[in-house]
């Protein structure tokens, strides 16, 4: 049988730590029925922040998430710092980090760069990845890597045309239901059809700044669209902050 990954994203870890916890975990996994959690780690404020104290937040949600039979995305939150290449050799330390502690843990899935924008071009991330990817790829020669796209993680034909050298890689596409319409959904059933192996790592069912109105019958179209292409995907966001996107209120 095909399987496929679904679940929640969290806020940014910092701030919304309290939702990394053991009960929470438990229930989103056991009575929620997903199976992933995204552990979203905003890159800017890790590096300009206090990178232990976050480590070790990043690391209890990979233990709760092993804990409850979860699959884990470890995001590397790229987003006011919108080309990854500006913050590469603290991107470097931090897989370096993590990739040898969770050598061949099968639960744990990398993505190297959220939402690439910007002037941030395909050849930027491109560059980047064939940087990163072999730090990883030395203590886990076959985890799953997930590379960002351009412009928002929407621009997923530049992959598609141009892919990485690399196995186990697939590229990330995000969609906010309440602006991303038919346009968007065709162009992901292309690329999809061309072969591509997407990875939906955020979705949110209002508008792309994460707040606004909820869309459901954009949301509908949207995740059985998903579901008929198999697509793994996660929601955004698992807290309460007080916009439309926090599932939490
Ligand atoms: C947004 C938050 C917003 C915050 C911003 C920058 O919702 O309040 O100001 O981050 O920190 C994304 C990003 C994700 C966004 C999310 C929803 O990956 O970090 O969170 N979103 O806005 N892309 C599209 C939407």
């Amino acid at each position: 049988t095909l399987a496929v990954l679904k679940g929640f994203s969290t806020h940014g870890l910092t701030w919304f730590p309290k939702y990394v916890n053991q009960g929470l975990f438990r229930q989103i996994s056991s009575e929620w029925n997903t199976n992933l959690i995204r552990l979203a780690m905003y890159s800017y404020d890790y590096c300009n922040g206090n990178k232990k104290k976050n480590l070790e937040i990043l690391e209890k949600g990979v233990e709760f998430a092993i804990a409850n039979d979860m699959y884990v995305i470890i995001d590397w939150h790229i987003l006011q710092d919108n080309n990854p290449n500006e913050n590469l050799a603290e991107a470097i330390d931090f897989f370096n980090k993590i990739a040898k502690k969770y050598a061949n843990i099968p639960n744990v899935i990398f993505e190297i760069c959220n939402e690439p924008n910007g002037n941030t071009t395909w050849d930027d991330i491109k560059e980047y990845s064939n940087l990163i990817i072999p730090v990883i790829r030395r203590y886990n020669p076959d985890a799953l890597i997930l590379v960002g796209t351009p412009n928002y993680s929407r621009e997923i034909q530049f992959p598609a045309k141009d892919p990485l050298e690399f196995k186990n890689v697939m590229y990330v596409f995000h969609f906010y239901a309440a602006s991303h319409k038919d346009d968007f959904r065709q162009k992901l059933r292309k690329v999809v059809a061309s072969g591509t192996p997407i990875f939906i790592t955020e979705s949110g069912l209002c508008e792309e700044d994460g707040d606004g109105h909820i869309d459901l019958e954009s949301v509908k179209k949207w995740y059985s669209l998903a579901d008929s292409l198999h697509l793994n995907y996660t929601i955004w966001s698992l807290s309460n902050k007080d916009e439309t996107c926090a599932i939490v209120n």
